[in-house]
């Protein structure tokens, strides 16, 4: 939409109360647990439970085509309180296709976890929390789990030609898991 003076509103917006995006040409993704097979450490818990659960789920808004150099995608993500076994639900994780991309997180409601792995494996884990912004530089492997008993929601921009590279994690995996132990979060 545009008045008599090239002034423009933009076509998307963001609840910032609640990370949900409105708009032309917003994307949605969601994942249940049936489609995240040999995510959780818990084989035998993950066969138990509903596999029409939902997980997580992404909005995400690609202002230029993917692969576009130079370009930026912008997301928000939703993890829902739950457990797979002692595991927290987290996101599938993953590195970029193109290895040196990096990219923005911040939360906005909730408290989470983001994990992060070089591509050596080293493995360490970051707070998330209203307001936490994180930085997650190229080469790095990054997954978040909710530890809390409420949704995890946070925002991401990422480079429209980063990519993204699921099999790695999968086949490699992160090291270290974040469980429950003894009622509080743990990385082992
Ligand atoms: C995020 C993630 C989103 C879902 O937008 O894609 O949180 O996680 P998975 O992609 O691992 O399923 C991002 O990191 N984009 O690059
Ligand atoms: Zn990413």
């Amino acid at each position: 939409m545009s008045n008599y003076c090239d002034i423009k509103h933009s076509p998307t917006f963001v609840d910032w109360s609640t990370g949900f995006l409105t708009g032309e040409g917003i994307e949605e993704s969601v994942k249940k647990l049936g489609e995240l097979q040999g995510l959780f450490q818990d084989d035998s818990a993950w066969r138990s439970m509903d596999p029409g659960t939902v997980v997580y789920r992404v909005q995400f808004w690609r202002p230029v085509k993917d692969g576009t150099a130079g370009g930026l995608f912008w997301g928000a993500t939703e993890v829902r309180p739950g457990r797979v076994g002692d595991e927290f639900f987290m996101t599938h994780g993953h590195f970029h296709l193109n290895p040196d991309r990096a990219e923005l997180y911040a939360t906005i409601r909730g408290s989470g976890m983001l994990l992060l792995m070089t591509e050596d494996g080293e493995t360490w884990a970051e707070t998330m929390w209203p307001g936490s912004v994180h930085y997650i530089p190229g080469r790095t492997g990054h997954r978040v789990a909710n530890v809390g008993a409420e949704p995890l929601v946070f925002v991401a921009s990422w480079p429209s030609d980063a990519g993204h590279d699921y099999e790695r994690v999968l086949t490699s995996g992160f090291p270290k898991r974040l469980v429950l132990r003894n009622g509080a979060p743990c990385l082992v």
